[in-house]
């Protein structure tokens, strides 16, 4: 079979790629054409993104496919990261600049939200996580202050379906993007009219919810004649990037569970249909849209960002290696002390290694003092909360966990991986990292007819890239550790 060319554009947190896959004889490889930095811009203290400048680097990555790869892809497709949103007015235009996840304003709107409808009875209609900064507890935020952005909106669109609607024209709400807001029925694409009415948010600034690998529509004019592309189909792929890393696991059989690893560390399983009891509403667990009809139960954990911002810090005297910071930790003393890496205090406190001493001074703990013990304090604790996550999971569906993908930027820490086989006990396979633009390209490749199935996507995953297996072998005592670090949830 002749090749086929998908472009993937992959936006994180922290950075976007546009990685270009080529399909030939049922095998996948890659090309990183372009990749960017990301990061909120912090204005008169509220946080966004800078939505436009990420656009123009989506085209030049399109540019770059076109000009130095000499290719003309089949279509284009975006993820990104969950729950945040553009608004649109009357006039199709954007008002202000979206609104990044991790601003304070929405600090205290979760109890605020729970006086008008009970933390049970949102859970139950969403099967959502309780995190402040899902869309339901924006817009609520919004609602309260009289945003006046929200009082001339007329579209609201999700931050990957945003950018299909500059490149198309077109105003649609792909799934598993809409199923992070806290705003749909579980596991259906239906909007939840009761959330809304709850908080107030105006039913009708929400768009028809379409299935990920839907075709949106053809690249716009002006933008094949910027970029040298032809009139290309834009996919809306899997467009939430956890979504779109979970089709990339390459798993065989089942009683596995995976670990997109990255910014976030999202800690789950695929099932057949959504997890909703008070159960789950107790250990947080959250339900989101996967693609063909299946659901991610999973968790959120705060994940590498621990790590990536005491970098940011530490950085601002002399720019570190990630393996220097990934040696200094293995010099450091183990289980000194312990984080809970979901407690509110690290979701953006500025100094993120200050935050973490304060945490430990607040629980009686060690107080980590250098960069090495601060580091080692945050890979201890995620790997333990890793172990806490799995047995969560394996208490609700009633079944052990054999083994765990790790896939995503985190799948290169090899230490992590060693040490989270040996603290649960179970072969980890790291790998792929590039998971997120490899489901992103997969889903074009359905959208045009390439592939059939999630199964199917899955065999070429296997078959195309190198997955790291890790045994475990445990020299720490990480069921001594546990019991402490249990205390902490
Ligand atoms: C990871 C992620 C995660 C959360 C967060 C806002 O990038 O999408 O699933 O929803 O960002």
């Amino acid at each position: 079979m002749s090749k086929q060319h998908f472009l993937a554009f992959d936006l994180g947190a922290s950075s976007g790629r546009a990685i270009l896959g080529i399909l030939e004889n049922k095998k996948l490889d890659l090309v990183e054409v372009h990749r960017f930095k990301n990061q909120m811009l912090h204005i008169h203290g509220t946080y966004y993104w800078n939505i436009f400048s990420l656009f123009e680097e989506l085209k030049t990555g399109l540019k770059k496919c076109v000009n130095e790869q000499n290719v003309q892809p089949e279509s284009i497709g975006t993820d990104t990261w969950g729950v945040d949103y553009a608004l649109l007015n009357k006039e199709g235009q954007v008002v202000g600049l979206p609104f990044a996840y991790r601003d304070h304003r929405t600090d205290n709107s979760m109890e605020e939200f729970f006086e008008v409808l009970s933390k049970k009875e949102t859970y139950l209609l969403s099967g959502i996580q309780f995190m402040q900064f899902n869309t339901l507890f924006q817009l609520f935020s919004s609602v309260q202050t009289e945003y006046s952005g929200l009082k001339v909106a007329e579209s609201l669109l999700f931050s990957p379906d945003f950018l299909n609607y500059l490149f198309t024209g077109e105003k649609k709400t792909e799934y598993t993007i809409a199923s992070t807001s806290q705003l749909l029925k579980p596991g259906k694409a239906e909007w939840e009219s009761k959330l809304f009415e709850a908080a107030g948010i105006p039913g009708n600034i929400v768009e028809e919810v379409i299935q990920p690998g839907t075709v949106l529509g053809k690249v716009l004019p002006e933008i094949q004649e910027e970029t040298g592309c032809n009139a290309i189909p834009c996919v809306a792929v899997a467009s939430h990037d956890t979504a779109s890393a979970v089709v990339s696991v390459p798993a065989k059989g089942g009683n596995w569970a995976y670990l997109s690893s990255g910014t976030w560390s999202l800690l789950g399983i695929e099932s057949k249909e959504p997890l909703v009891s008070e159960k789950t509403l107790t250990m947080n667990f959250t339900n989101e849209g996967g693609v063909e009809g299946t659901t991610r139960f999973l968790k959120n954990i705060m994940g590498m960002w621990l790590i990536q911002e005491c970098k940011r810090i530490w950085d601002e005297e002399k720019e570190l290696e990630w393996q220097e910071i990934v040696d200094m930790s293995n010099k450091a003393e183990s289980f000194k002390c312990y984080i809970n890496p979901d407690d509110p205090l690290f979701l953006n406190p500025g100094n993120m290694p200050k935050a973490i001493q304060e945490y430990c001074t607040k629980t009686n703990q060690y107080i980590p003092q250098t960069r090495g013990e601060i580091a080692r304090c945050i890979y201890d604790s995620l790997v333990l909360k890793y172990k806490f996550t799995i047995k969560q999971i394996e208490s609700v569906t009633g079944k052990k966990i054999e083994k765990l993908h790790i896939i995503g930027g985190g799948a290169n820490n090899k230490m992590l991986n060693q040490l989270t086989a040996d603290a649960l006990g179970i072969p980890v396979f790291a790998g792929p990292t590039e998971a997120t633009a490899i489901g992103n390209i997969m889903l074009q490749a359905k959208a045009v007819g390439a592939v059939s199935s999630l199964e199917e996507i899955r065999q070429i995953i296997f078959d195309s890239f190198e997955v790291g297996e890790y045994t475990p072998s445990p020299k720490l005592d990480w069921e001594a550790a546990y019991l402490h670090f249990e205390k902490l949830n």
